[in-house]
């Protein structure tokens, strides 16, 4: 499967392997991860950056793509839009069929609030669905909330919301127990206790997984969950537009019916925006490991009813994407991978970084190795480094592979690669969106009654998330805002239905001279040939 180019540098590789099992490069010191972040992060490359003209966030630098649809024009004429006779009415509306979307509806339903979900795709859909490596919590005897604090506070260069990260790792070890008790089987040893790896930047083994399918075996018991207590799901159809009341708060959303094409109008009492990240807009021309729903609808539907947005600047473009074989072009390539031992290493053997570096620092020194040093190894769509899996079997015995990343090991020998034997080629994939909607800790934008949960919200994990962060905090704010949405739609009464705002966004739009025809939310990726 490898060209002879790639084979020539493996054999370069298995000598490195055979001499030096044991060495690993130091890691960077502060000042050095300054600077490599500065001069090769995707975030730091200013001319993929745009200033907001309009909107709540105006003079602020956002990703070009992201600006374009932030600033677009709506797919609603509010003036065709009839609000007077809802098509549903609910006191707690979800808009996301994912695991935050999930969580949220749980608790919402448990909190005895009519509640309904509506997605674009099909309940689970989503990128929870596609997390492999795993889920943080302190819950072992040398951890605790403080510790792990710590790690992400400083991984996210401290730029975190204290009260935000402060839920995150305090509620972290009760959102494995309820996971658990709804039906997740998280790896356990024979006595019974949960298996636990590092990731990078974890000073504690605090990393909980299903092999390495963790987000689809966290998913399909959510949806189950979701399904069995029959909390209504309306499929295929997206949220196009929301929906305040005449005082200014969140009070349902225009639907659009993805297949017919239908309109329909949902009324709500709270709202809540789960509808995950971005990585199909494929900024600054990157592949992704996102799910095809990933298009930062939530955002543009926020943006637009008047809530800011924070860090919406940041991006984390996941170190190891599969580099090779062109099929699998930028797939998430678990961390896990180089918990369990696989080295990063150029194309001559050598192990360039310490492999559980960060991952913006991670991305950072495989861009500077494949492009200034010259030490990428060279593939139909770019360049590459090794990712050295046969070490993972030589530090943890034969089968720790097939035990352990199983998936991993399926997905490369579709192509006749056998990662036990063989290493692979990876190359950084956008994988997540730091930033995102502002909220307090109890879920809420500045939007009264709007609320958001998961990967649409900006500041949990400050500038980077640290691995197993996001699968934790869908449950953690997901739960959150179905709690609080539930609580708080049990005193609202909603007043006359307007999209007011949408006519004042389009009046604000034509007054900064911003022209063009782009519609959003986008909905769907954008796969024509341009
Ligand atoms: O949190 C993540 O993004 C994650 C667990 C990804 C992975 O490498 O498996």
């Amino acid at each position: 499967m490898y060209t002879n180019e790639m084979l020539e540098s493996m054999k370069k590789v298995e000598a490195a392997r055979d001499a030096n099992t044991d060495l690993e490069p130091r890691r960077m010191t502060a000042e050095e991860k300054d600077t490599l972040l500065a001069t090769y992060h995707p975030d730091y490359k200013d001319s993929e950056f745009a200033v907001l003209e309009i909107g709540p966030n105006k003079g602020e630098k956002v990703p070009t793509e992201l600006a374009a649809l932030l600033q677009a024009k709506s797919r609603v004429d509010p003036a065709q839009i009839d609000l007077s006779n809802p098509d549903y009415d609910v006191d707690v509306l979800i808009i996301g069929g994912g695991g935050a979307g999930a969580s949220a509806a749980i608790e919402a339903d448990n909190n005895g609030a009519k509640t309904m979900v509506v997605t674009k795709l099909r309940m689970g859909d989503a990128n929870t669905m596609m997390a492999e490596g795993g889920i943080q919590a302190a819950d072992k005897p040398n951890d605790s909330p403080a510790v792990h604090y710590l790690d992400a506070f400083g991984g996210g260069h401290f730029a975190a919301k204290p009260e935000l990260l402060y839920k995150l790792v305090n509620e972290a070890p009760e959102a494995i127990q309820w996971l658990s008790g709804l039906g997740v089987e998280f790896d356990k040893d024979a006595d019974g206790t949960m298996i636990t790896t590092h990731g990078g930047g974890t000073s504690r083994k605090r990393m909980h997984a299903a092999k390495d399918y963790s987000g689809a075996e966290i998913m399909r018991t959510l949806r189950d969950e979701v399904l069995n207590r029959q909390i209504p799901v309306v499929d295929f159809t997206a949220a196009i537009e929301l929906i305040l009341d005449d005082q200014g708060r969140a009070a349902g959303a225009v639907l659009l019916n993805m297949e017919t094409k239908e309109i329909l109008i949902a009324k709500a009492k709270t709202v809540i925006i789960a509808t995950g990240g971005a990585g199909r807009l494929h900024y600054q021309g990157f592949p992704t490991s996102n799910h095809y729903g990933a298009t930062a609808d939530g955002l543009v539907l926020g943006y637009r009813a008047g809530a800011k947005l924070l860090y919406a600047d940041t991006l984390q473009y996941h170190p190891t994407g599969a580099a090779y074989p062109e099929q699998i072009f930028g797939a998430l390539v678990t961390e896990k991978v180089r918990s369990l031992g696989a080295k990063l290493i150029n194309v001559d053997g050598e192990a360039f970084m310490h492999p559980l570096e960060t991952r913006d620092v991670s991305a950072a020194s495989i861009i500077r190795e494949c492009s200034d040093r010259g030490k990428g190894v060279p593939t139909p769509g770019g360049y590459g480094v090794w990712l050295d899996t046969p070490m993972i079997e030589r530090k943890g015995g034969e089968g720790t592979i097939e035990k352990r990343i199983p998936a991993m090991m399926r997905m490369f020998a579709k192509y006749g690669i056998d990662i036990r034997k063989e290493p692979i080629l990876v190359y950084p994939t956008l994988h997540y969106q730091n930033g995102g909607l502002d909220i307090t800790d109890d879920g809420m934008t500045g939007v009264e009654n709007l609320f958001v949960a998961g990967e649409a919200v900006g500041g949990i994990h400050g500038r980077n998330r640290l691995m197993g962060n996001s699968l934790l905090d869908i449950i953690v704010f997901g739960r959150n805002a179905g709690k609080n949405a539930s609580a708080k739609a049990k005193d609202v009464q909603v007043g006359k239905l307007t999209l007011e705002h949408v006519t004042s966004f389009a009046k604000e739009r034509e007054a900064a001279g911003i022209t063009g025809d782009v519609v959003s939310p986008q909905l769907l990726p954008d796969y024509r040939r341009k």
